[in-house]
């Protein structure tokens, strides 16, 4: 398969170097510090129990029509080149009931950076998984779907208590890892985590259940199993039995199926060396008939993620990565969303590693990229909010491609969409 760019200027890009230049480091400032990472060990099983027992939970409920679902569910696994998770037969299983998409990308490596990107549209240069703290003035796609009254939630399996903030939950049995910080991407933000009635939509798979049983699921959701069930610690066919487990019986829940799309994905490929393919099927009663058990060959990203989203409810979106990412081939083909492939040599992207950032641990420190507020995407414009708090920074032409792509970075998304 050949991908290519129409060309190197004309790519989306990320204001760092001119190509073949060291890029320019930028002191630090205090507040955008990452917060040092608090000792796992030093969590009291008192204090947590504690805790569990004032714990605010919500479960809102909503019915916001969308243009083709009017759910959406991710479900999320760990570290597995495609091939490994195609030829496990319960990830075949799901396959053969929905659509395979044969070239959805990681946007990078590891697994912290593809967790935030995927809620976020940016990861900040993110390289590797240390407590991370996004300011509070940073978006994610729960604003976007708050302002349309679109409910949502995360549920985390083994998250001790809902808003829990740790770094990590080991089993209080056997000591093995449990939940991950990581692996929640909205605890990432703080605009959630340090919002009590947002933080109390970030619950365990215990309350999913609950929410199940009692018809209160929100229309978004983002599921992450525990580091066993999501094969982080295991094997792919660890993660297999888990989502068939959790999955198939969900099929048929009158609770669960309401016009729901599920994306079942991997947040990277396990091999550093070649391309970031990950496996990734759609499912659910919102896929149509004569498309179940069939594969689309067309190029997304963990920023398809947020733009399906906003083009099936029509929300505003992000100013980040997610307005230039295609939308999910089914959902575009009703909302009229363009899907562009790449013209040239796409066999050199790996999208392996991570370009400059507030957050990059290498040195490769960059200033926190400014949305563009001006974005336009089908008529889609960047949300009220975001323009208001970032305007008086541009103009930075920062996600369109006004300068030249570094060299050697792979900047997540198409060449521009336009209009
Ligand atoms: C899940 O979260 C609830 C609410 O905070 C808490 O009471 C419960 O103990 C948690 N369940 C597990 C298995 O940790
Ligand atoms: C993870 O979840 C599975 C079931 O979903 C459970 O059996 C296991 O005890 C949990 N924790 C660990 C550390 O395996
Ligand atoms: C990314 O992949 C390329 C091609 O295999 C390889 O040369 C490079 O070392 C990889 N980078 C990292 C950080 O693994
Ligand atoms: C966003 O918040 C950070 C951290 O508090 C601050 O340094 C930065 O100036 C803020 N940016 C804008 C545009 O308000
Ligand atoms: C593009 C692609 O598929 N990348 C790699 C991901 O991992 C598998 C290994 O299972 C490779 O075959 C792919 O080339």
């Amino acid at each position: 398969m050949r991908f290519s760019l129409v060309s190197a200027a004309s790519l989306a890009s990320v204001v760092i170097a001119a190509p073949g230049t060291t890029p320019t480091v930028i002191a630090r400032p205090e507040n955008l510090a990452a917060p040092a990472p608090p000792n796992p060990t030093s969590i009291d099983k008192a204090d947590i129990v504690a805790a569990q027992a004032s714990a605010l939970t919500r479960s809102p409920t909503s019915n916001v029509k969308g243009k083709v679902f009017d759910r959406y569910v991710s479900i999320w696994f760990e570290n597995t080149d495609y091939d490994m998770a195609a030829a496990d037969p319960n990830f075949q299983f799901f396959a053969k009931k929905g659509i395979t998409l044969r070239n959805k990308f990681a946007v990078t490596h590891p697994s912290e950076p593809n967790y935030m990107a995927a809620v976020g549209g940016e990861y900040f240069g993110l390289d590797s998984d240390p407590f991370t703290a996004i300011p509070r003035n940073v978006s994610s796609v729960v604003d976007l779907l708050e302002e349309r009254g679109i409910t949502w939630g995360v549920y985390q399996e083994d998250m001790p208590y809902s808003g829990f903030q740790g770094f990590e939950y080991v089993n209080q049995q056997n000591g093995a890892n449990d939940y991950v910080r990581k692996h929640n991407p909205e605890i990432l933000y703080d605009s959630v985590a340090t919002n009590p009635d947002r933080a109390a939509l970030v619950k365990n798979t215990t309350l999913f259940f609950e929410d199940l049983k009692a018809n209160t699921l929100p229309q978004w959701m983002f599921i992450t199993p525990n580091m066993t069930s999501d094969g982080h610690d295991t094997s792919v066919t660890v993660a297999g039995e888990w989502l068939r487990n959790f999955l198939e019986p969900l099929l048929t829940d009158k609770n669960f199926m309401q016009n729901t799309l599920v994306l079942i994905t991997f947040d990277e490929n396990e091999t550093y060396s070649i391309q970031n393919n990950i496996f990734s099927v759609l499912i659910g009663d919102a896929v149509p008939a004569e498309l179940v058990g069939t594969t689309d060959t067309n190029y997304y990203n963990h920023y398809s993620e947020i733009s399906t989203v906003e083009a099936n409810w029509d929300l505003h979106t992000l100013g980040r990565w997610d307005v230039g990412a295609n939308v999910f081939s089914m959902v575009a083909s009703h909302t009229g969303d363009r899907l562009r492939t790449w013209t040239g040599d796409f066999s050199t992207m790996f999208f392996n590693y991570s370009y400059p950032g507030i957050f990059n641990t290498r040195g490769k420190w960059a200033p926190q990229p400014v949305p563009d507020v001006h974005s336009r995407r089908n008529g889609r414009t960047t949300l009220p909010a975001i323009k208001e708090a970032w305007e008086s920074l541009q103009p930075r032409n920062y996600y369109h491609g006004a300068l030249e792509i570094p060299d050697g970075y792979h900047v997540p998304v198409y060449p521009p969409l336009g209009a």
